[in-house]
Parts: structure tokens; C-alpha cells; sequence
């Protein structure tokens, strides 16, 4: 049997994981899912980052040890992903004793075949990324260029360095001799052309905090967090305890990682195994950057979108049930953002893909299919009957659908995977609109009704099949639906390439909509008005509207009003001052969403005092139907304080 294995990057545990970390694993999942669909022996890794200086630190700053601190924020991983339906293989972590065991030996070894030497390093460390980096590599004020605005640290200390250089031409002829050994195509350029500028060696161990795994032939030193870090791909699979296992799966078929994090994966990591005597991985995927509103997700910012509060929104506003809301997100990560490319997150594009995608094409399709069955055949599934129409066009379709989608997922290409999966939706949508069952019913014909009921569920189960491993919950919904007895995580790809394999006979189940509709409509501007007692809207002259004073304002606080529901009390830095407004807004927006977000303020608006609190100025925002609201926000980045006009 073939095998696949896949790896997302271990973790930093200094602190709880956010969306962008979700991203990575949700991608690394669903290829996995699709691979085990496809019959292959896979295993999934994934872990967290424990040691090193910057983990130190975070746990000292909350007094707690760092192992304690290490404990809690890897189960708030592990948490997160049962939530986010994610079926890891093996979890790691890099503190555990099986794989400080394996990071000795590696140390070892290297240092008995003269890899690594004792000597000096000195640079700019920065922290937070734990690298170091050269002068021209620094940002302003040598701040780092990756943590803006963070000043970076002269590091200075005796320690071990690995012969980087040594390699320099293995590694050179390795990436050139292998194109698809690091995608996408433009980071394998970046990457040759680091590595063509030629290798320095590099410090591997540090003396001047504990924080690590002492290096077993000088315990005054710990090894650098960074190779002690991707060490973990080999643990996890059991180079240390469990050599048959690990010589299944070892090398990586792909080890997923963030732009951030390339030249450590595709450059030092495979030298290090190519030195210790080990095959480097096949593949290093580059993903590429979420933003929020086009600003990075920052705890300093405030910007930690919680991809559990997120996909809970989307349950409450549309009614879904909340595994399956979360399926929808893992659904817009994967389709929204060609995968290696940048994307930013926003509601309306979520909201726009569930209402578009999975309530319309989808939910709808079988809505409409299953109420049929059971108004005209008792809820059983007729026999089909001979082709006519477009019947063999659909079953065609669907053929290469399922072969197209195979190749986009073996190349990590989810969104046009997903693409391809619409387009066998649509088709199928199309097909039952043109056939018409219920023309044919009318005319008598009620044996073509059936086939045409048929053939829109056959499309239906191949889709449903395809589309588990990205929403495993949903697809079991919709399986039940139809009524299928074998259970669907026992479904191969090659059920989907069978055209007619859904029994007649079965007994369909039609339910509640899966992907309950989210009501978007706006109000008319008329009812609105009349609705509050106000006047119609007349026109103002431009000096009327140049006498308000409106601004970017940026939120630096916010917390709910106690005691009511809807208000928050916001500070808003509005450039020259720091303002304090209340806001209606508490039932659309979590208040830890809201800090660091550009918003706009009417700033000489009278003050007011709403439950005990002074709010001078106003929020403004979009409001319509019974209760909704959206915060206005602008284009681009325009400094606090600019005056709208
Ligand atoms: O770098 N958008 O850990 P880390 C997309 N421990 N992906 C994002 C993201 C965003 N906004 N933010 C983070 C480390 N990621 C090391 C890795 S591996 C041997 C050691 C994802 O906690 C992205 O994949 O900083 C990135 O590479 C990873 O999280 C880094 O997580």
C-alpha cells in the first residue's frame, strides 16, 4: 500500500492558537482525510513548540514554571483541534522525554563526525521568531522585520555551531535537481537564490538560559529550539523507539509551513538529516498569510481571531448545527484562498460562501430532491430507468470530476479541488431544473421522474463523498439523508468513481436543511426611517456635512457595559486624544475582536452619558433588519485621526 505522510509545524506554546495556526492544520487534515479516502496508509503529525528562551520568558512573565505553562497552552491546542475536527495520527511534544532522547542522539552524532564544533556566534536574536538575523536583515531602529515594531537583542555567548556551509553545494543541487521539492514556485526561487548567496554555519546550542535539551556532550548548553524543533518529524513517527514505523513513513511526503518558516524547512532541516544520514523530506509547502481586514493576526494588536467563537457566530446566525458550522469554516479556508497564496478573513465572505455554496448548491440540492422521493415513491429509492436527456452527460461529469479533484488534492490544491466539486453541483442543479421531475410526473411519466431523482442523488453521493474529508461532520448529515446503510468513513474513492452504485430500494430520510439559509436582506431605507418615527432623509447642503467631524479612530480597549446586553464600552485613539464611546453593539462583535480594529467615529457628536458611562462621540456602523449591525471600516490603512470628507 502506498503511504503518505504529513506534518503542520509544531506550535509555539507561547500562547492560545489562533486562526492562522488553524489554517495550516485544517489544510494538513483534509489532505490527510483525502488520502486515507484514497486508500493510502497515512499518518498526520502535528505538535507543539516548547522550549527556548522566548517560552521562558512568557511563562516567567505569568509565574508559572514552563513546563506548567507549556501543559496548559498545548491541551488549549489539543482542544482546539477535537473542536475543529482535526484526526491527528501522533501529536508531539517537543518536551517529552522519547523525543529529547532523539534529540541528543542527532546532537550526538553530529558532533562525533565534526559537524558541529564549539566557537562563538554573536548577532541580532530576535525572540519571538528565535532566529538571528544580520544587519540588513533588521527593520527600523533594528527592530525585527518579521515582529514589527520589536527591538532585537545583541546575543553574544560561547556555544556549538553546525557546519552549515559544508553542505552548501549538496543542498544547491538537491533543490535544483528536485522542482517540486519545495512549492510554490516563487518561495523554491527565494529559497535558491538564499542558498546561491552562500551558507553560514550557525549556532545551535545556547548557554545563557536553561530552557532547553542539554546537549549531552556539553550539559552546560541547550540545543537551539530550532533544531530541537524539527527534530520532531522524526520522533513522532518513532525514530527512537519505533524503527519499523518510522522506516513506513519516513521520508515526509509534505511537510506543511508558513512562509515564515521556509529557508528553516527547506534549507537547514534537510541538511541536518542529509548530515545525520537520512533521506530529507519529499516536499516543503509554503502556505501563505491570513490577515484579519488586512492587518496580521497580533495579541499586542488584539487581532486573535478564535476560530471556535467564529464558526459559533456562524451557528447562531444561520441555525446550523455548530459541528456543522464548523465544517463551513474549514470549508471557506480551503476555497476562498488559492492555497500558497496570501488571503485576508472576513464575515461577509464566510457568510457569502455558506449562503452561495453550501446553503444554496449543496443543502438546497438535496432539500429539494429528498421531498420528492417521499411525496411520489413512498420516501424509497426507485430504480433508474434506461438514460435519455442529459443523464449520461451528469454521469460523465461526474467521472471527471472525481479524477480532477483527485490530482488538485495531490498537488495541495483545495480550492480548485473544491471548484471542481461545484462544478458537479451546478451541473447537477441544472440537470434537475431542465429534466423537470415534477413535469414528468404531471405527464404521467412517473418511472423518467424517478431515474431523474436517481441520477440528482447519484451526483449528490459522489460529491458528498469527495467533500468529507474537508467537512467530515456535514457530509455524515448529508449521508444520513440519503439513507445509505454503509457508513460513509467507509467509503473509498473508488465509490465515487462508480457511477450507479447508490441502491434503489433504499429509504431516504429528509430533514431539516443542513445549511440553514443566513438571512442577509437589508431593509428598506423608507421602512427603516418610518419604523424609528423619524423624518425621511432630506438632502443637506455640504457646509450642513462639513460641520461634522468625522475621523479614523483605532480601538486600544473594549469591554462589555455590565448589565446589558448589547453595549460596549470602547477607547478609541482618534489621533490627538483618546476617546470613550459606547456602541450597541455586544451581540455582533466580541470585545477581544474588536481591539486594534480601524474604526469611524463622528467625534463631535455631544457627549452622553448611556448606563453610568460618558460616551463622547459616535461609533458608526450599518444597521438594518431587526437587530443587525456591521462596524463601517475603510480602505487601506489611513493613520488614526484622518478626517472623512
Ligand atoms: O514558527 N496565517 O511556530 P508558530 C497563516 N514553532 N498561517 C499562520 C498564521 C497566519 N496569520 N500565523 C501562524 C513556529 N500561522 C515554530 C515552528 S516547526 C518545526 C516549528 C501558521 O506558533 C504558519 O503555518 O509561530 C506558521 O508557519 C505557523 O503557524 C507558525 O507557528
Amino acid at each position: 500500500m502506498e503511504k503518505f505522510y504529513i506534518t503542520t509545524p509544531i506550535y509555539y506554546v507561547n500562547d492560545v492558537p489562533h486562526i492562522g495556526h488553524a489554517y495550516a492544520t485544517i489544510a494538513a487534515d483534509a489532505a490527510a482525510r483525502f488520502h486515507r479516502l484514497a486508500g493510502r496508509d497515512v499518518y498526520f503529525a502535528t505538535g507543539t513548540d516548547e522550549h527556548g528562551l522566548n517560552i521562558e520568558r512568557v511563562a516567567r512573565a505569568h509565574g508559572v514554571a514552563p513546563q506548567a505553562w507549556a501543559d496548559r497552552i498545548s491541551t488549549a491546542f489539543r482542544d482546539l483541534w477535537a473542536g475543529l475536527h482535526i484526526a491527528y495520527d501522533g501529536y508531539i511534544r517537543t518536551t517529552e522525554p522519547r523525543h529529547e532522547r532523539v534529540v541528543q542522539a542527532i546532537f550526538t552524532r553530529l558532533h562525533e563526525q565534526g559537524d558541529i564544533y564549539k566557537g562563538t556566534y554573536e548577532g541580532w536574536y530576535c525572540a519571538s521568531c528565535e532566529s538571528f538575523y544580520s544587519e540588513a536583515e533588521l527593520g527600523e531602529d533594528r527592530t525585527c522585520a518579521v515582529h514589527t515594531g520589536r527591538p532585537v537583542e545583541w546575543n553574544a555567548e560561547p556555544c556549538y555551531l553546525f557546519r552549515l556551509s559544508r553542505y552548501q553545494d549538496w543542498i544547491q543541487s538537491h533543490i535544483e535537481r528536485h522542482p517540486g521539492f519545495i512549492e510554490p514556485e516563487a518561495q523554491r526561487n527565494e529559497v535558491l537564490s538564499f542558498v546561491r548567496s552562500g551558507l553560514r554555519d550557525i549556532s545551535v546550542s545556547r548557554s545563557t538560559f536553561k530552557w532547553g535539551v542539554p546537549l549531552p556532550f556539553d550539559p552546560d548548553q541547550v540545543a537551539y529550539v530550532w533544531i530541537d524543533a524539527l527534530i520532531n518529524y522524526i520522533t513522532v513517527i518513532g525514530y527512537g523507539d519505533d524503527l519499523e514505523q518510522f522506516r513506513r513513513f519516513w521520508p515526509a511526503d509534505v511537510h506543511l509551513v508558513g512562509r515564515d518558516i521556509l529557508r528553516f524547512h527547506a534549507v537547514i532541516w534537510p541538511i541536518v538529516l542529509h548530515a545525520a544520514g537520512l533521506e530529507p523530506p519529499r516536499q516543503v509547502f509554503a502556505t501563505g498569510f491570513l490577515t484579519f481586514g488586512g492587518q496580521k493576526f497580533s495579541k499586542s494588536l488584539g487581532i486573535i481571531l478564535d476560530p471556535v467563537a467564529v464558526s459559533r457566530e456562524l451557528a447562531e446566525a444561520s441555525g446550523a448545527e455548530p459541528a456543522v458550522a464548523v465544517d463551513a469554516l474549514r470549508y471557506f479556508l480551503l476555497r476562498e484562498v488559492p492555497f500558497g497564496a496570501d488571503g485576508d478573513f472576513n464575515q461577509p465572505a464566510l457568510i457569502g460562501r455558506f449562503n452561495a455554496d453550501l446553503a444554496n448548491d449543496y443543502g438546497n440540492l438535496l432539500n429539494r430532491t429528498l421531498p420528492l422521493v417521499a411525496r411520489q415513491f413512498g420516501g424509497v429509492l426507485p430504480t433508474p430507468g434506461p438514460a435519455e436527456g442529459t443523464d449520461a452527460a451528469l454521469a460523465d461529469l461526474a467521472r471527471a470530476v472525481v479524477a480532477a479533484v483527485g490530482e488538485h488534492v495531490g498537488r495541495l490544491n483545495f480550492s480548485q479541488a473544491l471548484a471542481e466539486v461545484w462544478r458537479l453541483l451546478g451541473a447537477a442543479n441544472k440537470y434537475i431544473d431542465e429534466e423537470a421531475p415534477w413535469s414528468a410526473i404531471k405527464q404521467g411519466r412517473t418511472d423518467r421522474a424517478g431515474t431523474i431523482l436517481y441520477n440528482t442523488l447519484e451526483a449528490l453521493r459522489i460529491a458528498t463523498i469527495v467533500l468529507s474529508p474537508v467537512m467530515p461532520v456535514a457530509t455524515q448529515r448529508v449521508w444520513e439523508q440519503l439513507g445509505i446503510e454503509q457508513p460513509l468513513e467507509d467509503q473509498r474513492l473508488e465509490d465515487a468513481r462508480r457511477w450507479g452504485s447508490l441502491s434503489p430500494g433504499l429509504r431516504v430520510r429528509t430533514g431539516n436543511p443542513i445549511f440553514p439559509r443566513i438571512d442577509t436582506r437589508p431593509r428598506p431605507v423608507a421602512a427603516a426611517t418610518a419604523g424609528e418615527g423619524g423624518d425621511p432623509v432630506s438632502e443637506i447642503t455640504i457646509e450642513e456635512f462639513k460641520r461634522l467631524d468625522v475621523r479614523i479612530g483605532e480601538v486600544t480597549a473594549a469591554e462589555r457595559v455590565p448589565g446589558t446586553d448589547k453595549l460596549v464600552k470602547l477607547s478609541v485613539d482618534i489621533g490627538d486624544e483618546a476617546r470613550t464611546l459606547v456602541a450597541g453593539i455586544a451581540t455582533h462583535y466580541q470585545t477581544a475582536d474588536l481591539i486594534g480594529r480601524r474604526i469611524v467615529v463622528l467625534a463631535n457628536l455631544q457627549p452622553r452619558k448611556v448606563r453610568g458611562v460618558e460616551s463622547r462621540g459616535m461609533l458608526l456602523a450599518a444597521t438594518w433588519g431587526d437587530d443587525e449591525v456591521a462596524i463601517l471600516t475603510v480602505d487601506g490603512a489611513p493613520p488614526v485621526g484622518s478626517r472623512i470628507s
